[in-house]
């Protein structure tokens, strides 16, 4: 049978279930990385299982998002993460080596192989050809521990690039007018394959841009084949024996094939709030630009900064525009310093960050009031940057380095009238390599203690679901609430290892009042139910959108529709993901109606409907849900630790 490449990787990995569309498959995970924001909470569910070293062929644990230190919780997280490591070998990245994914894909990405990631933008390792996929800590753990990670087997959309990007159209260009065409909402369940001849003009960072903004999709991720271009970046990385050849084979079948002529694209932004408002930046017009944020897992490239480098060289940074660059890698730092790039990044007026998440997830450089903050990041949800009332777009290197001159949002196109020329740049064929900041297993002088400050405490159980619930709808809303809205990170995620203080603020951008009211129901002994609209949970693969919820009791909630990492996260927490099978029964909801869900166990086994009853309203209407058996005994158990120590008792 003729395999397209996602088939490819999948049957060689498939360790539980049969491969077909729509079906849960369980698969074999070569390697993980988690990051601290998310690790922490991981590693202490991986420490649960009693498992004396990971079983992946390699696990990474990077220090990147939480690295501002105002107190002591984020040095006390890594200090944690560095014990972990030793313990159970895994390598452990020093803060200040770089971001998870730019640095994954740097030093450690395989084609062929499998990554999980406890970040939903690890699919950035899909531009190496990997299959690489983001998910909550708690399925990372368990792929540590040697389990298999569960994935509907997916339907397979290959985009066909063809022709060749035009001077100041950037790869960013690309998975935006993929984001325009696909937008947001409606593709879980779908993994974005790219081929065609334009494929050949794209190098592996670029590459690797568009396949980590495919999170913004909702896809389970996207791949780019292993070709020569791959072979190259590998070689240029010292790393030519990790390279395999992987193309689809001629006549792959695909579920759906969209073209996209690179020649024809032209400079794109993101408009506020959702990296799905896809607009040309011609036709945004004259808007005042007040910060430029250049960075993130999507554009801290070698080429993007000696892109925005040569684009600066001799400029100074306009007046009324604050301007940041923080560097994807000490790689990066290095070889752009090496080439010159940093001079000119420097003298034009950037305050350089380290190399972290940084203003990305809003834990520094938070915009003025109103401000117009142009971003090569991925994500411009409403509150992310920690500024409220701040209008966040995300575009290219090019775009953003041109507002950095001008001030004003403008098209990259034009800087040519300016005397200003396309910076053609090549990728080194040797990059300058130094992996002193990586801490191996081997090299680790641990004790095999595992270092526990204050900020650390044990993740709290769910319990298993009953046969009924009666619950109070907490709060209702609409459609594509992120995780960022459920949870915010920023200034708070220093808080993420230590679930009673992060609950505090559940909500807290949509409604403030919901921690307390949700207290107050917990503690009359009912439970707390969540109301949402379409694709609810977007974004991150924070598992505290589930795992502080289900602190504070909630045990259902009922969506129009569910993003996949967040709906895992849900199960893995003991909450019932219902959806409404009739949506218009969720105009018959309001907040503080009261809820009732009855013989649950009899129902879920003869997968019929649940029926919610309106007790406020006297009314009753049906949910649905997508469990498979598994998942089903997951919920049972109150979890999916709970449910791994009810097997490992029974000697399964
Ligand atoms: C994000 O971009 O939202 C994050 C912060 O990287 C998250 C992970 C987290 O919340 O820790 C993600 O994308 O999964
Ligand atoms: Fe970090 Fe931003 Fe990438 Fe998330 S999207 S991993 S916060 S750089």
């Amino acid at each position: 049978m003729k395999k397209n490449i996602v088939e490819k990787i999948l049957s060689d990995h498939i360790i539980k279930g049969k491969s077909g569309k729509g079906t849960e498959v369980g698969i074999k995970i070569d390697q993980t990385l988690t990051q601290d924001a998310t690790g922490t909470m991981a590693y202490l569910q991986f420490e649960a299982m009693g498992v004396p070293k990971v079983k992946t062929e390699l696990s990474v644990s990077y220090v990147d998002h939480n690295t501002v230190q105002i107190g002591f919780e984020n040095a006390d997280d890594h200090k944690y993460l560095q014990s972990v490591a030793a313990k159970y070998g895994i390598v452990y990245s020093r803060a200040g080596n770089g971001i998870c994914h730019q640095v994954q894909l740097e030093r450690f990405g395989k084609p062929g192989k499998t990554l999980l990631g406890s970040d939903s933008h690890t699919p950035t390792g899909g531009g190496i050809g990997m299959m690489a996929i983001g998910a909550g800590g708690l399925d990372v753990a368990v792929a540590m521990a040697g389990g298999a990670f569960y994935l509907t087997y997916p339907k397979v959309i290959k985009i066909n690039l063809t022709g060749k990007l035009k001077p100041w159209v950037a790869a960013k260009d690309v998975i935006l007018k993929v984001l325009e065409i696909f937008t947001t909402k409606g593709n879980v369940g779908c993994v974005f394959e790219y081929g065609g001849s334009g494929i050949d003009t794209l190098s592996v960072p670029e590459r690797a841009t568009i396949t980590n903004m495919g999170a913004e999709c909702g896809v389970t991720t996207s791949i780019f084949p292993s070709d020569k271009i791959t072979k190259e970046f590998l070689k240029a990385q010292d790393r030519e024996s990790d390279w395999v050849e992987l193309i689809a084979d001629v006549d792959a079948e695909y579920d759906q094939v969209v073209d996209i002529n690179l020649s024809e694209l032209v400079p794109m932004a993101a408009t506020p709030h959702s990296p799905g408002n896809i607009s040309a930046v011609k036709d945004l017009g004259e808007i005042n630009v007040d910060q430029v944020c250049i960075g993130s897992c999507t554009n801290s490239s070698y080429k993007d900064m000696m892109s925005v480098a040569h684009i600066l060289k001799g400029q100074k940074l306009h007046p009324n525009t604050s301007f940041v660059v923080a560097p994807g890698s000490k790689q990066v730092i290095e070889n752009i310093i090496k080439d010159g790039g940093f001079e000119s990044i420097v003298s034009a007026g950037a305050r350089i960050a380290e190399s972290a998440c940084g203003f990305c997830i809003g834990n520094s450089q938070s915009p003025k009031t109103e401000a117009v903050s142009l971003r090569t990041s991925n994500r411009n949800f409403y509150g992310r940057s920690g500024t409220k009332s701040a209008n966040a777009y995300l575009v290219s290197p090019e775009t953003a380095a041109a507002a950095v001159i001008t001030g004003k949002f403008t098209d990259p196109r034009d800087l040519e009238k300016m005397g200003i020329e396309y910076p053609n740049v090549k990728m080194p064929a040797k990059f300058y390599i130094d992996d002193s900041m990586f801490i191996f297993p081997e090299d680790a002088k641990g004790n095999g203690e595992i270092y526990r400050g204050p900020n650390i405490g044990d993740p709290p159980a769910a319990e298993p679901l009953k046969d009924k619930i009666s619950g109070c709808v907490t709060l209702k809303v609409e459609d594509q609430i992120t995780t960022d809205h459920i949870i915010p990170a920023g200034s708070k995620m220093k808080y993420r290892s230590n679930v009673p203080k992060y609950s505090e603020f559940l909500f807290e951008i949509v409604d403030p009042t919901f921690h307390d009211r949700a207290k107050e129901i917990k503690e009359s002994g009912k439970y707390n139910i969540i109301v949402a609209g379409l694709s609810y949970g977007q974004g991150s693969s924070r598992e505290h959108a589930a795992l502080c919820p289900m602190y504070m009791g909630v045990k259902a909630v009922l969506a129009k529709s569910m993003e996949r990492i967040h709906n895992a996260n849900l199960i893995n927490f003991g909450i019932l993901p219902l959806n409404f099978k009739n949506e218009l029964d969720y105009d018959g909801i309001d907040q503080a109606d009261e809820l009732e869900i009855t013989e649950i166990k009899e129902t879920l086994k003869t997968g019929k409907n649940l029926i919610v009853k309106n007790i406020t309203k006297g009314t009753e209407f049906e949910a649905t849900y997508d469990l498979s058996d598994r998942q089903k005994e997951i919920l049972l158990a109150g979890g999916t630790l709970s449910f791994i120590k009810k097997k490992n008792n029974k000697g399964e």
